[in-house]
């Protein structure tokens, strides 16, 4: 999946036109751990494809991501791409493979993409788990990206400023903050901790960098959005678990399902 990951790209979105019957889709939402109980809020759902059945996909590996792209059509009449799972880089299939659900939304007409998260809070001081935070910016510590040879994109703006504004005029409560990832699949060192405050980060996970990369090279607009699951290692003095992080999904769906339809329903 190299020279050809655009056009495998074009031939899944291809693929999910026929699926569901329509020319084209006005946002894609990647729905992070944490978030899938959120996506029944969203709208109704028109249609479901697994992601076996799509050109270029893999089932996600991990317990809680899912593993198929539903259609969704919202109370205002928008048809929404809801990708119930991911692929990380950790997984080791490549970071083609990673970015092959965002370059199927952009060829099949998506202009708007919301990218969701689970992550650690690096600002125990003022973040609370459960709470979810705006990106306004990342730092991409992967070693990764999606993009190969000498297109030189402007990431001045990543996280779009209106969406943000638009997110905070629905709910004045949220901040906003700056997401680093790493590779994983293991959680951070406390000493790795202390540098990624140092850094200026606020919360800390394994996705959406590339994505949001990806999606900055086809031009769509990119809204981001982390739920915080857990202080950083080293924070709070107790180990990390991904059970925890699934259960604080459930426990605030309602409450991102409600911010996620009232968003989709403006853009
Ligand atoms: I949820 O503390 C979740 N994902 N790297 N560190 C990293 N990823 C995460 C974390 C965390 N919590």
């Amino acid at each position: 999946m190299s020279n050809d990951a655009y056009t495998l790209a074009s031939e899944a979105a291809a693929a999910l036109h026929r699926a569901s019957g329509l020319d084209t889709f006005d946002v894609a939402l990647v729905m992070g751990s944490g978030w899938v109980p959120a996506a029944d809020a969203i709208g109704e759902t028109v249609g479901e494809v697994p992601f076996t059945d799509l050109p270029g996909f893999r089932a996600p590996a991990v317990a809680g991501h899912g593993g198929k792209i539903r259609v969704l059509r919202t109370s205002s009449g928008r048809h929404a791409l809801v990708f119930l799972g991911r692929t990380h880089l950790y997984e080791g299939l490549g970071v083609d493979a990673v970015v092959h659900g965002v370059r199927t939304a952009a060829a099949a007409g998506v202009r708007t993409l919301v990218l969701t998260n689970a992550a650690g809070g690096l600002r125990p001081e003022t973040q609370n788990v459960g709470d979810p935070v705006l990106i306004s910016d990342h730092i991409n510590l992967t070693g990764a990206n999606p993009i190969t040879g000498t297109t030189f994109i402007d990431l001045t703006e990543v996280y779009s400023r209106r969406l943000r504004a638009l997110v905070r005029e629905i709910d004045p409560t949220l901040s906003e903050g700056v997401y680093v990832a790493f590779r994983g699949p293991t959680y951070e060192t406390p000493a790795e901790i202390r540098m990624l405050r140092t850094l200026g980060g606020d919360m800390v996970g394994m996705s959406t960098v590339l994505e949001a990369i990806a999606a900055r090279e086809a031009n769509l607009e990119v809204l981001g959005l982390s739920l915080v699951t857990n202080p950083g290692a080293g924070l709070s003095g107790e180990p990390l678990n991904h059970e925890e992080v699934l259960e604080v999904g459930r426990a605030t769906a309602a409450r991102m399902g409600v911010l996620l339809a009232k968003v989709v329903d403006r853009l």
